[in-house]
């Protein structure tokens, strides 16, 4: 198990359908521009694809407003296994049995069950561990279910408390197996330094989910200092606009399920 997240050798996402305007989000977001959102999310392939990842695009969900946030339906244990959450907003579970036929083509599929809740933006995988938050969305039984499902696989979980914000990873991402980004207004970097990880508080919230794989890093268009830093400290940045995911409180990582390697391990 190397430091260094492999390229994903596959990537599940799912376009925006009309019903994306009405997804959930905070109050104090506008209303997403569905056009724009369908723009941005092709441009969110092409970045995956030149950096050598193989994307499926599954079909738009008409029914279900935030279906195009794939990462939060499961949750990737290594290439063969998957685990099917349960999410905390009840108005998402029936996204959860829509994708998994696709996901089912090449995974093992196990499945959270009631009362767990879980939401695999709460999941961060740091090489052989799996960071999960409790969060709004995300019970203590939901991740004491995912614990059962991988230690057998030499997976470890530790729980971190999400007081703020909607998922662990809208606060705190890796860059390798240990070094973090964090947004510090969201999410304490000490609690995250006593797990003994090297941990960059970074200048934007946004800038806090980034995706980083093989040579470079994935970096909102919204985070621009986040970028500079992370150039200056001589990684690859690709720079994504995605303003019409942010109003739906989603960022980068949530809009893919990233399938690593054999014997590797991905973001
Ligand atoms: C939701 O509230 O569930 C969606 N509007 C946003 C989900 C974002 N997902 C993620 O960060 N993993």
């Amino acid at each position: 198990m190397t430091l260094a997240p492999s390229t994903p050798s596959r990537a599940w996402v799912r376009a925006p359908s009309p019903a994306y305007a009405d997804c959930l989000r905070n109050e104090s977001q506008p209303r997403p521009d569905v056009g724009r959102a369908l723009a941005q999310h092709q441009g969110y392939v092409e970045a995956l694809r030149a950096a050598g990842v193989g994307v499926e695009v599954v079909p738009p969900a008409e029914g279900y407003p935030d279906a195009c946030f794939v990462e939060d339906v499961a949750v990737i244990l290594d290439h063969e296994i998957a685990v099917l959450t349960r999410p905390g907003a009840p108005s998402r579970r029936p996204e959860v049995r829509d994708l998994a036929p696709w996901l089912a083509q090449t995974l093992t599929l196990h499945a959270l069950e009631d009362p767990a809740t879980l939401d695999g933006g709460d999941v961060l995988r740091l090489g052989p561990t799996l960071w999960v938050g409790r969060s709004g969305r995300t019970n203590r039984e939901g991740i004491e279910q995912l614990r059962g499902l991988a230690a057998p696989r030499g997976i470890d979980v530790i729980e971190i408390e999400v007081a703020q914000g909607l998922h662990l990873k809208s606060a705190c991402t890796a860059l390798d197996a240990r070094t973090l980004v964090v947004d510090p207004t969201a999410l304490d970097p000490a609690v995250l330094r006593d797990h003994g990880v090297e941990v960059h508080p970074v200048p934007e919230p946004l800038g806090a989910n980034v995706l980083a794989f093989g040579d470079r890093v994935l970096v909102s268009d919204a985070a621009p200092q986040t970028a500079r830093w992370l150039q200056a400290r001589g990684v690859t940045v690709v720079r994504v606009p995605l303003s019409e995911f942010h109003h739906g409180d989603g960022a980068l990582s949530c809009l893919s399920l990233r399938l690593p390697p054999a014997g590797a391990w991905s973001v």
